[in-house]
């Protein structure tokens, strides 16, 4: 009996020892579920903020999908004729698509110590187009050698003969891995870095981030990539000025025939009479002479036909030398950077200044070639005559988006081709490995927004 009382008594009070224990053990399971709460909640907020930033990546997508739908609408709707739409007249900024915004990275010709990148859409026939430059065109390049220019040439030109200083399949068979020259056109200015002589450092000069302006890590030499001189000045890369996209319908803007001045005499004193009056027409036409035309180009037309610019400007779209249906590579004269114009034959370094400037002047874009004949003289207007035009059919969208709360920065390269009956892209590169493009103002405000929403 005794040993069970023993016992109930030993039941009814634990050792003061044991009690301390469990109630250590209660503690230390109610620190571990708080610590396991706290652990779940910790990851359960990344994984929200891992989600948050998922869908904001998704919606920078769809932003960069809409302006792309945009910049066709814009070019259906403001372009038509071939005019580059001035980039006050339409928005191309933080422009918003549902929680995400986006951004048409643009060029200002020209702006190469700029550190605010400018918004916009990119003319793509301001630029050189590689292939149909001549090789003195091409030499004309920032950073172009000769012997590179010669080999831009022969990779594009049909036989395997070497020009002087070029390259053919004789070389390329020997890179490791072998591959033979193309032989035919470029398809993307990138696929330069297939040239012998081109590289990387060439194609893309400072501007790692392709935005057209220098950020810090362009300008702190060996610091941080690319490596750059340090001097203040962003020193591009040849991608900046050379296109291979560039061409133009020889057709009326209406989409009817034009007058070939140097095959239809006929049809060209009708015109003539129908824009200017018989009298007026009758003076242009003593001025032209009679008998056969080779007017190389419209402008050499226009410098031979003794008529005002505003009077060339009337009749510009309705004339033409050329029988083929579209023209290829010519470079807008009223878009294009004094760089690219230095390229072109009869136009030197200070004619291509003395150009832009006087564009500037300009209160909007002229309507044909005619205006740049005072800056260049008759004869440097003959001579650049068959490589210029006032029209564009080109355009590249450099989307930049960002989603809802200012997160999933996303970018896209787009050409728009505009020659058919509605605007199609013809090309599209990711540029997300690029790096942050939009410069250091849009950063601190997105900083800013993504602050407030944490
Ligand atoms: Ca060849
Ligand atoms: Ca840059
Ligand atoms: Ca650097
Ligand atoms: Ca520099």
């Amino acid at each position: 009996m005794s040993t069970g009382t023993d016992s109930r008594d030993a039941r009814a009070v634990p050792p003061a020892g044991g009690r301390g224990s469990v109630l250590i053990v209660v503690l230390w399971v109610a620190l571990g579920l708080v610590s396991l709460t706290l652990v779940f909640g910790h990851s359960m907020t990344f994984a929200l903020r891992g989600a948050d930033n998922d869908l904001a990546g998704r919606e920078a997508e769809q932003a960069v999908e809409g302006a792309g739908r945009y910049a066709r609408w814009l070019l259906a709707n403001m372009a038509q004729g071939g005019q580059f739409p001035p980039l006050d007249t339409y928005v191309s900024e933080n422009v918003p698509v549902g929680l995400a915004r986006f951004w048409f990275l643009g060029r200002m010709p020209d702006a190469l110590s700029s550190r605010t990148p400018a918004f916009g859409l990119v003319d793509e026939c301001a630029k050189l187009n590689i292939n149909t430059a001549s090789r003195a065109m091409l030499e004309g390049l920032p950073g172009m050698t000769p012997e590179l220019a010669a080999a831009i040439l022969d990779w594009r030109d049909e036989d395997e003969q070497i020009r002087e200083g070029g390259a053919e399949s004789e070389t390329y068979l020997l890179a490791s891995p072998a591959y033979a020259c193309k032989n035919a056109r470029f398809e993307t200015p990138e696929e330069l870095l297939l040239v012998k002589g081109m590289d990387w450092a060439l194609l893309y000069g400072e501007d790692a981030n392709r935005n057209g302006v220098l950020d810090a890590n362009e300008n702190d030499g060996d610091a941080n990539a690319p490596a750059d001189n340090a001097d203040g000045v962003l020193a591009p890369g040849l991608i900046e000025y050379v296109t291979v996209w560039s061409r133009e319908p020889n057709r009326r803007a209406d989409g009817s025939a034009r007058v070939n001045v140097n095959q239809q005499a006929t049809q060209l004193t009708a015109l003539l009479r129908e824009n200017f009056g018989e009298p007026r027409a009758n003076e242009i036409a003593q001025r032209l002479g009679g008998g056969p035309r080779h007017d190389a180009s419209v402008l050499e037309f226009f410098v031979r036909s003794g008529m005002t610019v505003p009077e060339f400007d009337r009749i510009c779209d309705a004339v033409t030398v050329s029988t083929a249906s579209f023209l290829e590579g010519l470079v807008n004269v009223n878009t294009a950077s004094e760089a690219v114009l230095a390229c072109l034959p009869g136009i030197d370094a200070t004619q291509a200044a003395q150009l832009v400037a006087q564009r500037l002047a300009q209160d909007e874009p002229a309507p044909s070639v005619a205006w740049v004949a005072e800056a260049l003289g008759a004869e440097g207007a003959v001579q650049a005559g068959p490589y210029v035009t006032a029209r564009t059919y080109q355009v590249s969208a450099d989307i930049a988006a960002v989603g809802r709360h200012a997160r999933g920065y996303r970018r896209a390269l787009l050409v728009v081709d505009f020659t058919g009956e509605a605007p199609v892209v013809v090309y599209r590169k990711d540029l997300n490995a690029a790096g942050w493009a939009l410069g250091p103002a849009v950063y601190e405000q997105l900083a800013l927004e993504r602050e407030e929403t944490r």
